[in-house]
């Protein structure tokens, strides 16, 4: 029997994960869809020959439905999650886990006093090749012990609302993975706003936040989100021994014209391709057994908006700040 997920959200990352669970992932169907825009949702559910909900409860609750996965509007993700742990079906919440650190601890809150592991956020970056082997060659010793990472975010184009929303949206994947890379928690921030780019519509792009973690390691990273040319995510690991960094933006080199060139993706939807891919496989795989040890847990969740918080009151005292964690609780030691 598949696993039949019921997508909450569909429009672009929902939509993709859809195409993805209902034509790639291998074990799994999408039986139920939910959108706030009935007609994007008519659209998506036809194109997969799943079942329409109007109402996202009544959604989670159906007997058709094996595990939910939210794409949907980012402040509707906690009531969604704390209503999957109520069900007590395995969800995969797209980042933020809730938009703001309070609803986090709620969700950690919830999941605790059930006592098992329903909760993955969709971090997926932990699933491309790429930094997989960046985390390896830390942790088989061959570059010796990591003493600085380097990380570059940019997009072409972003309309968003603030300045802060570029930490929280975006940046936040580079807070995730710095953790998840070093295995050790980012225990300051200090964030310096360069002269912002005119495309910018007045926000603070491009800054530099730079982290330091709990034994010493200085993490640095440029978000730039109207860089114009392309979507670009460097990272570059520096340890005693040698360094470790993703070769990017793309895989493939073409030569022509007396010119080498690789092509920049517009976005991240072909960069993390086989990251989205192994992340739902990896899901569909864990349900109904453990979860992936590789997936964000709600705590991760939880810590990364922890960071993101502080990081955006760096940004807006220009002060360094100390990012002080809540105590872990026992399901997530
Ligand atoms: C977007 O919302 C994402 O989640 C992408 O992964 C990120 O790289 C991009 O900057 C965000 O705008």
């Amino acid at each position: 029997m598949p696993v039949r997920v019921g997508v909450l959200g569909v429009g672009v990352m929902g939509t993709e994960h859809v195409q993805l669970l209902s034509r790639v992932v291998a074990g799994s169907e999408v039986s139920a869809v939910f959108d706030v825009d009935q007609r994007r949702a008519v659209a998506v559910a036809g194109g997969c020959g799943a079942r329409l909900f109007d109402d996202p409860m009544v959604l989670v609750k159906h007997d058709d439905v094996d595990a939910v996965l939210i794409a949907s509007s980012d402040e509707t993700h906690e009531e969604f999650v704390l209503a999957c742990l109520a069900a007590g079906k395995p969800v995969l919440c797209e980042k933020p886990l809730a938009p703001d650190v309070d609803g986090c601890v709620r969700i950690v809150q919830a999941e605790s006093d059930l006592g098992r592991r329903l909760v993955s956020v969709g971090f997926m970056r932990r699933f491309d090749p790429g930094y997989a082997e960046v985390k390896l060659a830390l942790d088989d010793g061959s570059i010796g012990r990591a003493l600085m990472l380097h990380c570059i975010h940019r997009n072409a184009v972003w309309a968003g609302q603030s300045s802060a929303a570029s930490i929280s949206g975006s940046a936040v994947h580079e807070i995730d993975i710095a953790r998840w890379l070093l295995g050790e928690e980012l225990v300051s921030v200090t964030v310096h706003r360069p002269r912002a780019s005119e495309r910018a519509g007045g926000l603070q792009d491009p800054m530099l936040l730079v982290f330091c973690s709990a034994s010493g390691v200085l993490v640095d990273v440029e978000v730039f989100l109207n860089a114009e040319y392309g979507y670009d995510v460097r990272c570059e690991l520096v340890g005693e021994l040698g360094t470790v960094s993703l070769d990017g933006p793309s895989p493939t080199v073409h030569r022509a014209s007396g010119q080498t060139a690789r092509a920049v993706p517009a976005d991240w939807r072909p960069r993390f391709d086989v990251a989205f891919r192994r992340e739902l496989q990896a899901w569909v795989d864990g349900i109904g057994t453990a979860p992936h040890g590789q997936f964000a847990s709600a705590w991760d969740g939880y810590v990364a908006a922890e960071v993101a918080a502080g990081s955006i009151r760096a940004l807006e005292t220009g002060q360094p700040n100390r990012i002080e964690l809540r105590e872990t609780p026992a399901l997530y030691r």
